[in-house]
């Protein structure tokens, strides 16, 4: 066999033994048969394994738990009390979106999803999971998003929420309502981490997890007492992000994570693997990547059949069942049970033989088994060296009867019927609870509240206090103060370039090495880079800051002898985190979140090729977002004609259309060195002295140019968005106004001389480093116009500032659509034209990429004349002239419609 072809090329230092060896495992296969073979096998490996033999792992076991039942620990809670909690916690969650739902028709809500996890989640609650009371930072978790229901009840139960909110759940206009799912955005002193976009909260998990070593090696905060939990679908496994990035864990050994994946075998259509195994399949993935893997499959009722399973005919019933099946035995009868699972095999059978049907069908699965899922946490939490996986195998829809439970179309069951109120009641056996005429029809289903002082009560809010204090919460309070960057970092890039033409990317280089250096700020800043820094200059940073590697460095780098070598370091502060833009987000909002999950404000500065940000990692800085994370992104190369050569997929043309429509980024294209300098310490200034949870987005370019110096009083405008460049040369009698972004403002500039020396056009220069900034100004004024019509009306700024004379033509790197976001609010009677990339890219000079997409300086000159012309200023004859003198193809493609 080709996959074992390894073994032929070891060397055999005693051929005799080996054959022995192989004859005795002949004759068991022989004799006790293969189930018996499988079983030495094992138990061969085990003693290898113990030891320490150096066998490579499997990658999957079989279909059983991974901690035996003589290997449980000492249980130290109440389980009665503990059940009784988690009853009620059932209950006032099912009460919760029933409630809304009928209030407000289709708002929606989610039962089953808590319900195949609410001993997934009390276990934690009640054990494990650690507060943030006293200033600590606490355990992190993140919450499935569809699990909020269950989560919101506890949080009424242990007081932190009224019935008022839970009344208002998925109604959150008016400020009493609860969010439909973990939203920091929509309740900051709750929610610490959004999940529900699916894999996008697995994925971050990791890199919170590794963010909270890093913050440990560089020794800016002990963080050894917070572990990360992440509760995960087996359906959202499917999501690339989900998956991609597990042997980074395992690599990085964060011992500090553990995921607990509710394997319930289903997903919102049907089954996740109806035709497989999920919990087999994750395991070998999981395994593979090098995490330790405990399985919770069965409830400890299966523990004495197991015992008793001397042939393995279980044991090989359970490894050869699929998912589908099981979720068949899950909807049907004990009956169904006995004569299909157990039936087939008389040996099979015979050992249920004592068991009536109802304890067939009851017989519970692991992941609703508190005592297998304490056993499974205890072991997670001591878990030394790497990150754990806790695979639970669960109903989806457990206690809510037999019309939800295991249903395929239990996820989005949202309503239930007095009669399933009253079936639900009954199995979390709430009758003293509940009165039943309190569910008679038309009337409201009841929250269980508890008596004040209770013993259940007590019971519960003692486990929280003893665990440092209640969650989710999230806090902001500062244990690291931040102190900003001293001017001086600044200075350079203001000063501009002298004679030397530099670009907008090494120019912020060289501000980020600034940063780096400030004694006080310096070591906040947090440089993430996914394998692109060569390309924006950024190798120049690896020796000096050096790149975090959790193991140091071990070997002596190929260009150890250059200045600039690549230099690996426990305390590196640069993140490399090779090619993955998602995992380069996931880092930024682990440090850009740090303010809050640890009290220790970190400064992120993620450079990106421009196309692989918005465009291919665009739901994870929405993501960012809503976790309300702070930082900078920085998308470099960008420009649809300013990185030549790349072509199609590379050339970025629309990443501030993109950023445009997120409410926290602030979307800029500056031109000059001095620009990027302005705006990211107003950023700075934004995020650290006004608390603001906003998210800078700049475009870096890479054509080299003069950098001028800051001319004076344009700061304001430059942060603002628009400010006049260069006045109108005197002179000419025709005016007009340029408006420039980015790159763009050379062929403004040559465009304003052409016009002047050959077709008497005075054209203003105006830098717009923010059309969505520009346009968020001018919205704010037309609403308040709108809403205070007995005031003066207020003028937007765009409109102010663009009070001179003649057409505005707007020219850009980017699509027309960008300039055209304030179009409307250009003073009435300026003529409007936006010159921009729209189309696919495609590779070749600067200067013919212009051409093509009609936005270089020739371009420029005849939009002016054109619009001049069409204002009946100048004669047509002078736009013939002048696409004549600059040699444009007036019957050239529209580049918009080229393939
Ligand atoms: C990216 C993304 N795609 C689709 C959805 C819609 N969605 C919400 S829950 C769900 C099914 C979840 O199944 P699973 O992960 O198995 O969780 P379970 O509810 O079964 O515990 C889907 C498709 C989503 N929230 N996010
Ligand atoms: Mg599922």
């Amino acid at each position: 066999m080709i996959i074992d072809g390894f073994v032929h090329q070891l060397p055999d230092t005693d051929p005799g033994e080996t054959e022995e060896w192989l004859q005795s495992l002949d004759a068991v296969v022989d004799i006790g048969g293969k189930t018996r073979a499988r079983f030495l096998m094992s138990k061969l490996l085990e003693r290898a394994r113990e030891l320490q033999v150096g066998t490579p792992a499997t990658v999957s076991t079989p279909y059983v738990n991974s901690i035996p039942a003589e290997q449980e620990p000492f249980f130290p809670g109440d389980e009665d009390i503990e059940r009784r909690i988690r009853a009620f916690i059932r209950w006032n969650a099912a009460v919760m979106v029933v409630k809304a739902n009928k209030h407000a028709d289709g708002i929606g809500g989610h039962l089953a999803t808590f319900a195949s996890s609410a001993a997934l989640y009390e276990v934690g609650f009640n054990h494990f999971f650690r507060g943030k009371d006293d200033g600590l930072a606490g355990d992190h978790l993140y919450f499935q998003g569809h699990a909020a229901p269950g989560i919101y009840a506890r949080a009424f139960l242990e007081g932190r929420l009224t019935e008022e909110q839970l009344d208002h759940f998925r109604r959150e206009v008016g400020g009493k309502g609860l969010s439909s799912y973990p939203h920091p955005r929509l309740m900051p002193d709750f929610w610490e981490f959004p999940t529900v976009s699916m894999g996008l909260g697995a994925l971050c998990s990791i890199y919170h997890a590794r963010f909270n070593k890093y913050l440990h090696n560089r020794q800016l905060e002990d963080t050894s007492g917070s572990k990360v939990w992440a509760f995960i679908g087996d359906g959202e496994c499917d999501e690339p992000e989900t998956l991609g990035s597990i042997s980074l864990a395992a690599r990085e050994g964060l011992d500090n994570l553990i995921w607990v994946i509710n394997c319930n075998l289903q997903r919102l259509d049907g089954p996740v693997r109806g035709n497989g195994k999920i919990i087999q399949e994750l395991e070998a993935v999981f395994r593979g990547a090098g995490w330790n893997v405990i399985k919770v499959v069965w409830g400890g009722k299966w523990d004495e059949l197991l015992m008793r399973d001397v042939d393995g005919v279980l044991l090989n019933k359970m490894n050869t069942t699929v998912d589908g099946e099981f979720q068949r035995y899950a909807v049907e009868s004990g009956a169904y049970a006995r004569e299909h699972f157990f039936g087939p095999d008389p040996r099979l059978r015979k050992l249920v033989e004592h068991l009536s049907d109802e304890e067939i069908r009851n017989l519970p699965r692991g992941g609703h088994d508190y005592r297998k899922l304490y056993a499974a946490y205890k072991a997670a939490t001591e878990q030394e060296g790497g990150p754990t996986v806790i695979l639970a195998k669960t109903i989806k829809g457990w206690t809510l009867g037999p019309d939800v439970e295991g249903r395929n179309a239990t996820h989005q069951i949202k309503k239930m019927t007095t009669d399933q109120l009253l079936t639900l009641r009954e199995r979390l056996h709430l009758q003293d609870e509940v009165p039943e005429e309190a569910l008679a029809d038309g009337k409201e289903p009841p929250y269980i509240v508890l008596p004040d002082d209770s013993e259940i009560g007590r019971y519960m809010l003692d486990r929280r206090t003893a665990l440092d204090g209640s969650l989710p919460r999230r806090v902001v309070r500062t244990k690291r103060k931040l102190e900003l960057p001293a001017k001086e970092a600044f200075d350079e890039l203001l000063a501009g370039s002298g004679k030397q033409a530099a670009s907008t990317t090494t120019s912020f280089t060289r501000l980020l090495r600034n940063l780096c250096r400030d004694p006080k700020f310096g070591p906040r800043v947090v440089p993430i880079i996914p394998d692109e820094a060569r390309t924006f200059g950024m190798d120049s940073l690896f020796k000096e800051f050096g790149i975090y590697a959790s193991q140091g460095q071990h070997y002596e780098p190929v260009d150890h002898a250059l200045l600039l070598s690549y230099k690996e370091s426990r305390s590196g502060q640069i993140l490399e985190e090779g090619i993955t833009e998602a995992g380069g987000l996931a880092s930024f909002i682990a440090a850009g979140t740090s303010y809050s999950t640890q009290g220790v404000p970190m400064v992120p500065f993620f450079t990106f090729y421009s196309m692989f940000g918005f465009q291919r990692v665009g739901d994870l800085i929405w993501q960012a977002s809503d976790a309300r994370a702070r930082g900078f992104l920085l998308g470099a190369t960008a420009g649809r004609t300013t990185l030549l050569g790349e072509g199609l997929q590379h050339q970025d043309g629309h990443s501030l259309l993109l950023a445009s429509v997120n409410p926290a980024v602030e979307a800029y294209d500056p031109a000059f060195a001095y620009e990027v300098a302005t705006i990211v310490r107003h950023g700075l200034r934004r995020m650290w002295l006004d608390g603001e949870d906003t998210i800078y987005y700049l475009t870096l370019y890479n054509e080299n140019q003069v950098m001028p110096a800051m001319p004076d009083d344009v700061a304001k405008g430059v942060v603002e968005g628009l400010y006049r460049w260069a006045d109108a040369p005197h002179g000419p009698t025709h005016q007009a106004t340029i408006v420039f972004s980015g790159s763009a403002n050379l062929a403004a500039r040559e465009a304003q001389q052409e016009l002047a020396e050959h077709y008497d056009v005075a054209a203003e220069l105006f830098s717009a480093t923010s059309y969505k900034r520009l346009r968020e100004q001018a919205l704010t004024t037309e609403r308040w116009n709108r809403l205070h019509p007995d005031q003066p009306a207020r003028t937007p700024r765009v409109t102010e500032l663009l009070a001179g004379e003649g057409p505005i033509i707007a020219v850009t790197d980017f699509m027309k659509a960008i300039p055209d976001q304030v179009a409307r609010w250009v003073p009435a009677g300026r003529r409007f034209t936006p010159l921009g990339t729209d189309g696919f890219g495609r590779s070749d000079t600067r200067e013919a990429l212009r051409r093509h997409f009609e936005v270089d300086a020739a371009h420029v000159v005849v939009a002016t004349l054109a619009a001049l012309a069409a204002d009946g200023a100048l004669d047509s004859g002078v736009v013939a002239d002048a696409i004549r003198r600059y040699e444009v193809d007036p019957d050239q493609a529209d580049p918009r419609l080229t393939p």
